[in-house]
């Protein structure tokens, strides 16, 4: 997760995951991994206060991307980069400042003021940084739009890092970690027609081929919850009805912040930890977005719309994470998926290992 500012000026955003939003102005914002934002900067706002008074007017500005050291999975602190040691006979750190520069003419020529001059905190002392990672405070452009539906279904997921037996760092929802022995549906029924293994059956073959074998309980009412919770495998594939209104609470009991992505759909944000009074500030008008970033060892709250039938990645997006099993499949709609005509493409055939079915 980075911070963005550029020294002295104002940041109008003005975009969030392809969202249109009012223009909402701040000092500096916060960005994770696969998160989207689009602003402006007005050069008239530049606050001239900003440059040391000892040093010749500047013809550029510092744009800076400060990196959260808890992103990384070293202490970066005292990290020294690997590549460095066998060239030089001093140790080179880790810098988490990464610097670009807004040139105000023609000429690219550096700042003219220290990078450590930077006034710490609001790089603007008129404005605030947004602190919130997911900015629910700018608010939707296109409101008569966004109309935001009642939720009809419910799922909470734990999300938890730990070792597992053979001592390699899993990441996990309610316990379940997604791994390559669990790509299947484990449905015992289903044809091996075109199927070169029941460990290989693809999610969505079976959903093509015998959408109403999949092996998953619909919805049921649980303890402490007032929606049919959705139900899975065990193994990390959820079944969602066609139409359902999914709140998801995601409990993060890790201390990183992780950015989570829904594959075919987009959510609105309903709160989150750094911003929990936005369910109620902005009720029925919340901000649609594709990557939610879950605090550490906080929560956030989303919800979806499943109105696109198929079987679809939720996963957190830093790319480790989502190898450690950080991962699950919703199951959308699987009768109407077929009602709908799907049908898998012959060059998606290949899995198979059946002659009468090459894809050619
Ligand atoms: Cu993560």
């Amino acid at each position: 997760m980075y911070t963005v500012s550029i020294d002295g000026l104002p940041l109008h955003i003005i975009e969030l995951d392809q969202t249109p939003v009012v223009p909402y102005t701040v000092s500096s914002f916060m960005i994770n991994v696969a998160q989207r934002v689009s602003f402006y900067v007005n050069l008239k706002e530049f606050n001239a206060s900003y440059v040391p008074p000892d040093v010749p007017p500047t013809k550029s500005l510092y744009i800076r991307f400060k990196a959260n050291p808890n992103m990384y999975p070293v202490d970066i602190s005292s990290y020294i980069v690997p590549y460095a040691t066998p060239h030089l006979p001093y140790p080179i750190f880790f810098n988490p400042l990464y610097l670009a520069i807004l040139s105000l003419n023609s000429s690219n020529s550096l700042p003219t003021y220290p990078v450590n001059s930077a006034i710490s905190g609001s790089s603007n002392p008129d404005l605030a940084d947004q602190l919130d990672a997911n900015i629910l405070d700018a608010r939707p452009f296109n409101q008569a739009s966004n109309i935001v539906p009642n939720a009809t279904h419910y799922i909470n997921l734990v999300i938890t890092f730990h070792p597992d037996s053979n001592n390699i760092t899993r990441g996990y929802f309610n316990n379940v970690t997604y791994g390559s022995d669990v790509i299947n549906v484990s449905n015992k029924s289903v044809s091996k027609h075109w199927i070169t293994s029941e460990k290989m059956t693809p999610l969505l073959y079976q959903m093509a081929t015998n959408p109403s074998a999949l092996s998953i309980l619909s919805p049921i009412m649980e303890n402490n919850s007032s929606l049919p919770v959705l139900q899975s495998d065990g193994n990390l594939h959820y079944l969602v009805p066609y139409q359902a209104v999914v709140d998801i609470l995601l409990e993060n009991k890790d201390k990183g912040e992780h950015p989570f992505h829904l594959h075919g759909h987009s959510f609105w944000i309903i709160s989150s930890s750094d911003n929990p009074q936005a369910e109620q500030l902005y009720s029925g008008a919340y901000i649609q977005r594709d990557v939610v970033s879950v605090p550490g060892s906080g929560w956030a709250k989303i919800r979806f719309l499943a109105n696109n039938p198929g079987a679809w990645l939720f996963h957190c997006h830093i790319e480790w994470h989502f190898d450690a099993g950080l991962t699950l499949v919703f199951l959308a709609g699987p009768n109407e998926l077929v009602a709908q005509g799907y049908k898998i493409p012959a060059q998606q055939k290949c899995f198979s290992n059946h002659t009468n079915d090459s894809p050619r």
